[in-house]
């Protein structure tokens, strides 16, 4: 079987790139190890940066997401127990949107599959590159319902498999470099069936550690609470993970949280990683699969969206018009808002992490930070920029 372009993975990246090449009736396929189900329910992301929403528009992908997001012009920190409401939009003129990206998946997969005509195979299982430093890769695959394996010949592949994927492990350790960063600190990822506490996205700078919430629609609600790296979700039982969220996002004059029942509660690790280049021969990497970003400042998927706009995008350019500037400048391009977004995320990190550190002159400067944010509008709007995302290409 021959296409042009195989793509790995139906995440935000894999889907949009796909989608993409089927406006452009570019033949592709997109493999799936899990279910269409599966993908489609998979909690996780939720903030969408508004230059995103703007290239899925552009692209006749936001058609649902316009109708059905709420819109944030506000965050707010909470410390030394008073309340800080930070009006992003009064300095910007932006936004961010909030919608889970369990129904942008699910958009995409149908659009993709049931409007666009797209070739999608879920549940396919030992996905292997093979050759994709030549001009002839393929990439055989396990088919669930008969057991045989499967080969695709392609002229370029898109590994889109996010951060356990096994395209980036195709590239030799010789043809790339793999940053890596470790903040050293555990998130345990909570989402509570219960309505949102507050209008906007908050923030606790507690001495305990950070807290967060987020609202992922009317009736369910992330919120997030730093423990160690590695922790044991069994060591939060319910009332400990309230009694630590009402402590640590607690502040004078503040509504009390809305407590539900917790459906899902798990520990991540806060680290980060970036590969360079992200091309390897006929494969190009895009998302997760070539960088990581801790879900720190909300970026992951953002990130992912960029790629695949000038992935899928340059592989147009290239089949449609032979024009090769968009997939010779690709890694360049995506890099470069991914370190930018890194930065930032680092930069966060030490306002988040900093009074819980045991350090306390790391404490006193990351507060002095934050306090920067409310009595300097210069520094509140450069912040405010790196918040919502660069609008325009770097
Ligand atoms: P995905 O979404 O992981 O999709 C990769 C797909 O590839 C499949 N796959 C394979 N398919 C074929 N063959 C293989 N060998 C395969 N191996 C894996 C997987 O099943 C999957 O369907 O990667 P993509 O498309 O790059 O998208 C990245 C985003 O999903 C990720 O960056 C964000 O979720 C990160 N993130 C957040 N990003 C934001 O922009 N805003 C947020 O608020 C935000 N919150 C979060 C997050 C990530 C979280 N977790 C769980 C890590 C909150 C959490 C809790």
């Amino acid at each position: 079987e021959r296409r042009t372009v195989v793509v790995i993975g139906a995440g935000p990246a894999g889907l949009t790139v796909g989608n993409i090449l089927r406006a452009a009736a570019v033949d592709c396929v997109v493999l799936e190890t899990e279910s269409r189900e599966f993908v489609e329910t998979r909690p996780r992301a939720g903030v969408i940066e508004e230059w995103a929403v703007r290239g899925l528009e552009q692209r006749g992908l936001a058609d649902a997401l316009l109708a059905g997001a709420q819109v944030h012009s506000a965050c707010e920190f909470r410390f030394d127990s008073e309340r800080f409401r930070f009006d992003y939009a009064a300095l910007t003129g932006r936004h961010h949107y909030i919608y889970p990206q369990p129904l942008l998946v699910t958009d995409l997969v149908r659009e993709y599959a049931d409007v666009r005509g797209g070739d999608i195979r879920f549940g396919v299982r030992d996905v292997r590159l093979h050759d994709v430093d030549s001009d002839r890769p393929t990439v055989s695959y396990t088919d669930p319902a008969t057991g045989r394996r499967h080969v695709l010949h392609c002229a370029f592949v898109a590994g889109c498999d996010g951060a356990r994927g096994v395209s980036r492990d195709t590239v030799p350790d010789a043809r790339t470099r793999m940053s890596r960063q470790d903040y050293g600190v555990g998130w345990l990822a909570l989402l509570a069936q219960a309505p949102p506490s507050s209008d906007c996205v908050l923030f606790g700078v507690h001495p305990d550690g950070f807290a967060g919430h987020m609202a992922r629609g009317p009736e369910v609600t992330r919120y997030y609470l730093q423990c160690p790296p590695g922790d044991d979700p069994q060591n939060w039982p319910h009332d400990r993970i309230w009694a630590e969220l009402h402590e640590r996002l607690g502040a004078e004059g503040a509504p009390p949280l809305n407590e539900g029942p917790l459906v899902e509660k798990r520990v991540l690790d806060m680290h980060n990683y970036v590969v360079e280049p992200m091309v390897f021969g006929r494969l190009f990497l895009a998302g997760d699969a070539g960088h990581l970003t801790a879900p720190i400042a909300a970026k992951g998927m953002n990130l992912a969206l960029h790629d695949a706009f000038l992935l899928g995008d340059a592989l147009v350019a290239h089949v449609t018009e032979d024009d090769d500037s968009g997939l010779d400048g690709y890694s360049h391009a995506s890099l470069r808002r991914v370190w930018d977004y890194q930065e930032f995320s680092g930069f966060l990190s030490d306002i988040y992490h900093g009074t819980a550190s045991g350090d306390p002159f790391l404490a006193g400067t990351s507060l002095a930070r934050l306090r920067r944010l409310f009595t300097s509008t210069a520094a509140a709007t450069a912040f405010a920029e790196q918040y919502l995302g660069a609008a325009a290409a770097f």
